[in-house]
């Protein structure tokens, strides 16, 4: 499977248009002067941010775009029209990269944010532009100036206060879908989760954006399952929350798996604050909480929060828990 969060696009601004040569022609006007007009701007490229994507798929099925040309000049003075510009609409997150993946031209990170990839060529004049004192009648114009062209990546980067992360099937999903108006695909089977999502949660009055992405498993960092591509979506956020299923027989192992693959991926994912919560435990009696919680405890070195999206158990509490970090102002996590 194809990374389904970066495209390569090639665009290419449109042409200026050239400026004419001509000459006013009237009967009984004689030496009639240059009349050859100026010759329309080529479209510019652009890219814009806008709310409501979230993946970069559209960019699978159209790879091309190009701003239209300058028209020419004509004479009796006519200027060329300009050229349309294109514009691509990118979800907010976006990163735009040269050619060679690496070198980043603009990071689209607020909702409208617009910026010029290519510019489209000038216009030439035309010869009505350089009739002087001393040559009252040239016989020349410009030509327009040549688009530019150029090929970029797109790199979809989701910007959310908190990202959900644990093992496939931990019920990431139906935290997502019962504490916002997200409706993302719930399943019991790993891996129901292809594509990130979204949603607002609000509490106390506040609200935030919860990531929600593909499970983890061991290997994911080579590749496995899914792989760890989708934690790019996971590293601009402000805290994650680790959940582990109740339904695991063995939690602390559930929970390092994910810890050592979010270890592997790098880029600081490992630096930001954590709240791991043992999630479902509305399936296990309570000794076997007592024991479950306790072995994640030991694992993660911190009491873990206990919740059930299904029974909305321990949700409030969750919530309240992601925005303390996430309102927290000095930046020092816990
Ligand atoms: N009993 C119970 N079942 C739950 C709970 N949360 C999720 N489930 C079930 O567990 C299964 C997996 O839930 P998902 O939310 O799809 O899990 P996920 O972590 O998003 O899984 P992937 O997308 O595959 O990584 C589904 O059958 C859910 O109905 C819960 O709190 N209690
Ligand atoms: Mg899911």
């Amino acid at each position: 499977m194809k990374f389904l969060d970066e495209a390569k696009v090639y665009i290419r601004s449109g042409d200026g248009g050239a400026g004419a040569v001509s000459f006013r022609r009237e009967k009984f006007i004689e030496f009639g002067g240059p009349d050859g007009g100026d010759g329309g701007r080529g479209g510019d490229v652009w890219v814009e941010a806008v709310n409501g994507l979230n993946t970069l798929i559209d960019f699978r099925y159209q790879q091309h775009f190009k701003a239209a040309i300058g028209t020419h000049g004509m004479g009796r003075n006519r200027t060329g029209a300009n050229g349309a510009s294109v514009t691509l609409k990118v979800p907010v997150g976006t990163q735009i990269f040269e050619e060679d993946n690496e070198t980043l031209i603009v990071d689209l990170v607020t909702e409208g944010q617009r910026f010029k990839l290519a510019a489209g060529g000038n216009g030439g004049f035309g010869n009505a532009h350089f009739k002087s004192s001393t040559n009252q009648a040239p016989n020349w114009a410009n030509p327009g100036l040549a688009g530019e062209e150029k090929t970029i990546w797109l790199r979809l980067k989701l910007i959310a206060d908190a990202g959900l992360v644990g093992l496939p099937n931990a019920g990431k999903s139906t935290f997502l879908a019962t504490c916002t108006r997200a409706r993302p695909k719930i399943a019991n089977y790993p891996f129901t989760t292809l594509h990130p999502n979204l949603g607002v949660a609000t509490i106390d009055g506040r609200e935030f954006i919860i990531a929600d992405i593909p499970g983890l498993i061991e290997g994911a960092h080579e590749g496995v399952g899914l792989g760890d591509r989708f934690l790019g979506h996971v590293e601009r956020t402000r805290v994650l929350l680790h959940l582990v299923s109740a339904q695991e027989e063995d939690v602390a192992k559930a929970y390092k798996t994910v810890r050592h693959e979010l270890e592997a991926y790098g880029e600081g994912i490992t630096d930001k604050p954590e709240i791991v919560a043992l999630s479902q435990i509305d399936v296990i009696d309570a000794d076997e909480l007592k024991k479950k919680a306790k072995a994640l405890a030991k694992a993660c070195g911190k009491t873990p929060l206990q919740l059930s999206a299904v029974a909305g158990i321990g949700m409030t509490e969750t919530l309240r828990a992601l925005r303390a970090v996430i309102t927290d102002p000095e930046g020092t996590g816990e």
